[in-house]
């Protein structure tokens, strides 16, 4: 079965010493790297979330502070507001230094567009389709390896997405951390991945 490695959102600002820290998030790079190095994938595609300065997923786009609850019409938002993070061509949105990025095939850069959100690597969440699917079939792959951040955010999306496409899908837990938000959602995201069907090993 041939697989792909997709490894989502390794850009600073999802690492402790950035705006949307996950906790813990420098741990999963050693593991990142071993199976970017195994050389055993058809391809690795890399998501990178890359917003305009202006997106309406900053809650100080909206005088608000982070965290607090988008309460707006638009469908393509929320259900949080999140602090400024990932700003097109800034430090933040760089992939980790320490990340083997030379191994990757493709880059999916996701939430350019102001008003709309992009937590998934397949679909903005309007649902507008950002062309991966029909990239790893082209390629004649079934199996998608996952691993990033944020395990319960951008990670849970994609792996729902994957999913849908009808894609094997496998997360390693070791290579994924959460934001938590809430407590208990990581916990929630891996019950919902794995009762639609993914592997967590
Ligand atoms: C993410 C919140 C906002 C993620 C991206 O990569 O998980 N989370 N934008
Ligand atoms: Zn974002």
């Amino acid at each position: 079965m041939k697989e792909a490695l997709l490894c989502v959102d390794l850009q600073n600002d999802f690492y402790e010493y950035g705006a949307l820290p996950v906790e813990g998030a420098s741990e999963i790079n050693e593991k990142i790297n071993q199976l970017l190095k195994n050389n055993r994938y058809v391809t690795v595609v890399a998501s990178q979330d890359w917003h305009p300065q202006n997106h309406l997923s900053f809650a100080s786009n909206h005088r608000e502070d982070p965290f607090t609850p988008y309460e707006g019409e638009k469908k393509g938002l929320g259900p949080l507001l999140w602090p400024d993070h990932c700003v097109q061509n800034s430090f933040g949105a760089d992939f980790h230094p320490d990340i083997y990025t030379e191994k990757f095939d493709l880059i999916i850069r996701k939430g350019q567009l102001t008003e709309v959100d992009s937590y998934s690597a397949f679909h903005d969440n309007d649902g507008r389709d950002l062309g991966l699917a029909e990239y790893l079939k082209a390629l004649a792959v079934e199996k998608i390896v996952v691993v990033g951040l944020a395990l319960d955010v951008c990670v849970y999306y994609t792996v729902l997405d994957a999913l849908k496409h009808g894609f094997s899908v496998e997360l390693i837990r070791e290579a994924s951390k959460g934001v938590e938000a809430q407590p208990g959602d990581v916990d929630r995201a891996c019950q919902d991945m794995k009762d639609k069907g993914a592997i967590i090993i």
